[in-house]
């Protein structure tokens, strides 16, 4: 069995199938992590979504555009034009893939290596980014999981703090693992930067520059940028996944094993 793991694929049908190629990927044999965002932007979310649920050893956590999904799907997400998520949204196994997708973790540790969307904020180490993961899980697997996408777009405080609670403290914690790039030192998050690490704002930094971040001793596999084009400026234990894919860039998978890189062109 060998461990790959692939970065954001957003809806990139073909290209994931011509790098399971080039990796001679074996379904029954070899695992697929995916930092998440299967889906939107791309032109076949909807096969991405199936064929990812039909691989019997696979490890996917979430990422915006996942969540994004889930909302239109239960009627809460902001229509976000062009769209590409309507076949999805008319498709007779829509609410299975939806329990599928809605059920995945946003955060996944194994060994010395640990899963995440977009990142882990300074101030967290592992156990208490297992733990708020777990604490958000948990209402996405029960009963109540329609109340966090009614409440997931609304307003989000800047800075954690535990004393936080409700939907900000979810609406924080959904925020730092799946769309965090920039915050300070105490984990102040920035919100609109989306170039690559020139012309940073005052007293932001990527999150994986912090001194002292605290999760430092681990490897933390990460998609979500794509204007890193998968470089991070030699950050040691810090590997980023997603290549651009959907901008006409790479799609990338890394073999846990070596940390060896396989890309396809995505033109
Ligand atoms: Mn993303």
């Amino acid at each position: 069995m060998t461990d790959y793991v692939v970065g954001d694929i957003q809806g990139c049908f073909n290209a994931l199938m011509r790098l399971f190629d080039r990796i001679e990927f074996d379904t029954a044999r070899d695992r697929l992590w995916c930092t998440g965002d299967l889906v939107n932007r791309g032109p076949d979310s909807l096969a991405v979504l199936r064929f990812i649920k039909s691989l019997p050893h696979s490890v996917v956590v979430l990422g915006n555009h996942d969540l994004y999904l889930l909302a239109r799907i239960y009627g809460y997400g902001r229509i976000e034009l062009p769209d590409q998520l309507q076949n999805i949204l008319t498709a007779p196994d829509r609410d299975e893939l939806a329990d599928w997708l809605r059920q995945r973790p946003l955060l996944y540790s194994e060994a010395h290596h640990v899963l995440v969307h977009a990142g882990l904020p300074p101030q967290w180490d592992l156990q208490q980014a297992q733990t708020y993961a777990q604490e958000v899980e948990l209402i996405l697997r029960g009963d109540h999981y329609q109340q966090l996408f009614a409440h997931m777009y609304e307003p989000i405080p800047e800075i954690w703090d535990e004393q936080l609670h409700g939907w900000e403290r979810i609406n924080l914690i959904l925020y730092y693992f799946t769309q965090l790039r920039l915050c300070t030192r105490q984990g102040r998050i920035e919100r609109t930067h989306k170039a690559g690490l020139n012309q940073l704002p005052n007293n932001y930094l990527p999150w994986f520059k912090i001194p002292e971040r605290r999760s430092a001793a681990y490897k933390i596999l990460f998609g979500h940028w794509a204007a890193l084009l998968g470089d991070t400026n030699n950050t040691p234990n810090v590997y980023a996944l997603d290549t651009g894919c959907v901008w006409g860039n790479h799609l990338t998978a890394m073999r846990l094993t070596d940390h060896k890189r396989i890309s396809v062109s995505c033109v």
